[in-house]
């Protein structure tokens, strides 16, 4: 009977990459088709770091191959084959006629751009839920819904009691508090070493692919040499592991902690695994919640992994999804400063600057508080425009898709959405950033002077900030400790923290990398 049927169309995108899909549920394998493409507009909307490409395109091909496997027709189209169309809708037009389907399976998109295309293209679509968050679009809107102001903490709560996590049996909250951050800033004592970075030696299909990106990617910016991040779900699965056995357990002490020569302290690095589907953010939060219930991580580390994934990365995809696409045009300091050249060669004199960015062209990746409080702290304090430093996360980190990183990067980091997302910018000057690390010690700028030619530039632009956002922020109660300070100060000193401020800002726009 199936075989008389025209078969309908399954379409699997590259950040959609899980057995656990309502649109497999809905497919018949002996009937219909299932579609990935890779395709170039998709890799070139904005110059993805080569390890983003070589991971999305490796982990489509192994998908691929598991999905065969089970008994699936795979359509696949790889990025030179013939016909290619460049586009996911080009493609799904392409092989609509090709099968003569007249129905096509799509999941929710990651991000707005692509689904608004799909959209609009006319196409007989048959959308379903993506399952792998916990909190739906709809559910978000309701939680929402006549909130003046939304904060990460309420939702976290209401996140922790419906899914059953960290829970005494009377449903208040493990060891009596909701949050243990308070424990979770602690520096490095002296020198510490992370566990060893678990590295996946490519197969033959991962070297096709890291040919292919070598040679059609050149103009991107970050290394191809040395991709070892898992491509499958076993490989996924084992770094997990290793992150279980060997990090959690140090996380929340050191989470904020940075090192030199320690890209990941005791970071998972599992959120570009996560984010196209390789792992499954339940499993993760009850293998999280089992190691503390057996005793083997303490209970701040924990609670503050499981609040990264059903606080933080759910709050971020529903604000998202609840504001797009305005939010992307949000600006509310009106910022206009261009993206200095550093942050794509990572050449200044600022130590933690060169190093995080240098990092992250090597490895695409950078820890939460490098993004936050170095590169994105600066980015703040100098006035960049929202949307070319959007363009710059989304660019070059390996887990960076807009639901994730354009909610961080233009609420969380620029406050340019005006404090929808975050109570208070998370600003700070170089004091800061030598607490947390041993940067300040390799700079040639110093981090205890200011407005000296010599003085790390943190320090004159974080005041400078301060200074010339007082309209917005004075009256912010999280703010009003700082502007006491800067209050405090004598007149001379503020005017002369301004103009080092005025001057570092001139420099930048002239093209100087400090
Ligand atoms: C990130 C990415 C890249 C680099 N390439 C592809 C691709 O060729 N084909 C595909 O289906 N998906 C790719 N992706 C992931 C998509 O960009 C992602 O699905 C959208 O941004 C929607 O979230």
């Amino acid at each position: 009977m199936s075989g008389l049927q025209a078969p309908r169309l399954g379409l699997l995108l590259g950040d959609q990459l899980s057995f656990d899909l309502d649109l497999l549920r809905a497919l018949d394998p002996a009937r219909d088709v299932l579609l990935m493409a890779e395709v170039r507009d998709e890799a070139r909307y904005v110059p993805h770091h080569p390890r983003k490409i070589i991971l999305v395109f490796s982990a489509m091909r192994h998908f691929a191959e598991a999905l065969r496997e089970q008994g699936w027709r795979v359509e696949y189209v790889k990025l030179d084959a013939r016909g290619n169309s460049g586009s996911i809708v080009g493609e799904l037009r392409r092989w609509c006629r090709k099968l003569g389907a007249e129905q096509v399976h799509v999941t929710e998109c990651g991000e707005w751009r692509l689904e608004q295309a799909m959209r609009e293209s006319g196409l007989p679509l048959a959308w379903h839920r993506d399952r792998r968050f916990l909190c739906s679009r709809e559910a978000f809107a309701r939680w929402a819904q006549g909130r003046k102001q939304l904060r990460m903490e309420h939702f976290y709560h209401g996140m922790r009691k419906r899914n059953r996590l960290l829970l005494e049996p009377d449903g208040s909250p493990a060891g009596g508090s909701w949050n243990y951050d308070k424990d979770n800033r602690k520096p490095l004592p002296g020198k510490v070493h992370g566990p060893f970075a678990l590295a996946f030696k490519p197969d033959a299909i991962t070297r096709e692919v890291v040919a292919l990106v070598r040679e059609r990617f050149v103009d991107h910016y970050g290394t191809v040499e040395g991709f070892d991040y898992p491509v499958t779900h076993a490989e996924a699965q084992a770094l997990w592991q290793h992150f279980l056995d060997f990090g959690l357990g140090a996380f929340g002490d050191y989470q904020d902690a940075m090192a030199e020569g320690e890209p990941y302290l005791f970071h998972a690095r599992i959120s570009a695994a996560l984010n196209i589907g390789l792992l499954d953010v339940r499993q993760l939060c009850e293998d999280v919640e089992a190691a503390w219930r057996r005793g083997a991580v303490p209970l701040n580390a924990a609670e503050g992994f499981i609040r990264q994934l059903i606080g933080w990365r759910e709050y971020v995809r529903g604000i998202y999804w609840l504001r797009m696409p305005e939010y992307a045009g949000l600006n509310a300091f009106g910022n206009r400063r261009a993206l200095p050249a550093f942050y794509w060669n990572g050449q200044t004199r600022m130590r933690c600057m060169a190093q995080a960015i240098g990092q992250t062209l090597e490895l695409g990746y950078a820890h939460h508080i490098q993004r936050l409080m170095v590169t994105g702290n600066f980015a703040l304090l100098a006035g960049i425009e929202p949307e070319q430093i959007c363009q710059w996360y989304l660019a070059v980190y390996m887990d960076a898709y807009d639901w994730v990183e354009l909610p961080n990067t233009l609420g969380m980091v620029m406050h340019a959405d005006g404090g929808y997302l975050g109570s208070k910018p998370y600003c700070a000057s170089g004091a800061y950033i030598r607490r947390m690390s041993d940067h300040c010690g390799h700079c040639e700028y110093r981090v205890d002077h200011a407005v000296e030619e010599d003085g790390c530039p943190f320090n004159a632009l974080y005041w400078h900030f301060l200074m010339r956002h007082r309209q917005q922020l004075g009256r912010n109660p999280r703010m009003v400790m700082l502007y006491r300070n800067l209050d405090r100060m004598k007149e001379a000193r503020r005017e002369a923290l301004w103009h080092r401020g005025e001057a570092l800002l001139a420099r930048l726009d002239a093209g100087d990398p400090l």
